[in-house]
């Protein structure tokens, strides 16, 4: 799906365990300007229901699992995260909703832009027409 990529991290295992590395301009595709966690989510919760005119983000699942409903305006897939060393990199006007969250979930989510609530797009019929109407990168 265009504007979505499933990044695989290095995972660094030896006897005490694993560590996995994100650097800017290695694993992570852009210069990170905020990160923020979700947790605490039960698995009855949805969350999201937007898209982003313009903010790339790599979200990581570093505890528990979560799926990710993506959908471009033309297609619609799921994507279950469960691992900390996978990263799901969602570009703009990229639909996400995020349902079955483990209650142990940790979600990570790495963003080029500090927050600004007037980039989000909340209405479905109005995302697809801004994609109908070329609105994408
Ligand atoms: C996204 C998905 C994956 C802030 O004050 N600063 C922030 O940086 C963020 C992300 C949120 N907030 C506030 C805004 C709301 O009052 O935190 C509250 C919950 O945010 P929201 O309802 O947007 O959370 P989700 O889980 O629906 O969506 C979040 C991100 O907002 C969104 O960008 O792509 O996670």
């Amino acid at each position: 799906m265009r504007n979505t990529k499933l990044l695989t991290f290095k995972a660094i295992g030896d006897a005490r365990g694993w560590l996995t590395p994100l650097e800017v301009g290695n694993e992570l595709p852009f210069e990170v300007k905020r990160v923020y966690f979700i947790y605490g989510t039960q698995p009855e919760i949805d969350r999201g229901f937007h898209a982003h005119a313009d903010l790339e983000q790599v979200a990581v699942c570093v505890a528990g699992s979560c799926h990710f409903v993506l959908d471009d305006g033309e297609e619609r897939k799921t994507i279950e995260l469960n691992q900390p060393n996978t990263g799901l990199y969602l570009g703009p006007m990229i639909w996400r909703e995020m349902t079955q969250f483990s209650s142990d979930c940790v979600l990570v989510v790495f963003a080029n832009k500090l927050y600004d609530p007037n980039d989000y797009i909340r209405c479905h019929d109005e995302f697809v027409e801004r994609v109908k109407q070329g609105a994408r990168p």
